[in-house]
């Protein structure tokens, strides 16, 4: 029995699977999305009761949602692949940023996604007015992390971590990338270098085939 990745086009399911590839473990991916009913969602809701994605299920039936706590535990199981750097500094860096990226900007995103979850009934100036905040208060956060976790030439060091991987990733949605080619254009840089990494670039290409 392999790993069981729960994900969908466009979503977060591609970072996990861009680890999947760097650590080498193959993994049977099945489509689910909550905002798809015609895809495997009732079997998603079965192992996450929140239908969110990724949802990884481990060979000996361990389920693991939160991308952070995925990559993590990754990078655990597999301590030559540089998801987490061996240097205690470098890896206190990486679960860092990572802790920050899903507790600020994805959590942000999810507002952004779902506004009547955090004021239900809006009317559709009060969503605008969620929605719009919500992405401005993104794009600070996003500001914020490139001041604090510099790339060099990786935000995990000489090579990509599972930092490198959730950033690139969440950075896709909500304006996020032409807020930081703008705010932060050097900085910005390294989203090309993680897309572009031999391990990545294939997982990138199928989800974004036409996106900048
Ligand atoms: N806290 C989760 C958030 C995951 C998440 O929000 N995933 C999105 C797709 S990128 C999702 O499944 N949203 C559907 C929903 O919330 O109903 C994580 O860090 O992995």
């Amino acid at each position: 029995m392999s790993l069981t990745l729960y994900g969908y086009q466009g979503s977060g399911s591609a970072a996990i699977e861009a680890a999947l590839n760097l650590v080498d473990r193959p993994y049977q991916l099945v489509n689910a999305a909550s905002w798809d009913p015609a895809s495997s969602l009732d079997e998603l809701k079965r192992v996450n009761p929140l239908a969110q994605i990724p949802t990884l299920v481990f060979d000996d039936g361990t389920v693991m949602s939160e991308s952070a706590a995925i990559l993590i535990e990754l990078g655990l199981r597999h301590p030559a692949s540089g998801l987490l750097p061996e240097d205690p500094a470098g890896r206190a860096t990486v679960l860092r940023g990572l802790v920050y990226i899903a507790a600020n900007c994805y959590a942000t995103i999810g507002v952004i996604d779902y506004p009547e979850r955090v004021l239900p009934g809006p009317s559709e100036d009060e969503a605008k007015r969620v929605v719009q905040r919500s992405r401005a208060r993104l794009h600070e956060l996003w500001d914020r992390f490139a001041d604090q976790f510099p790339a060099h030439p990786f935000l995990g060091g000489a090579a990509p971590s599972a930092l490198d991987i959730l950033a690139t990733v969440v950075s896709k949605w909500s304006g996020s990338r032409p807020h930081l080619r703008a705010a932060r254009p050097a900085w910005a840089l390294v989203f090309e270098k993680v897309e572009q990494h031999p391990a990545f670039v294939a997982v990138f290409e199928r989800h974004w085939p036409q996106q900048p």
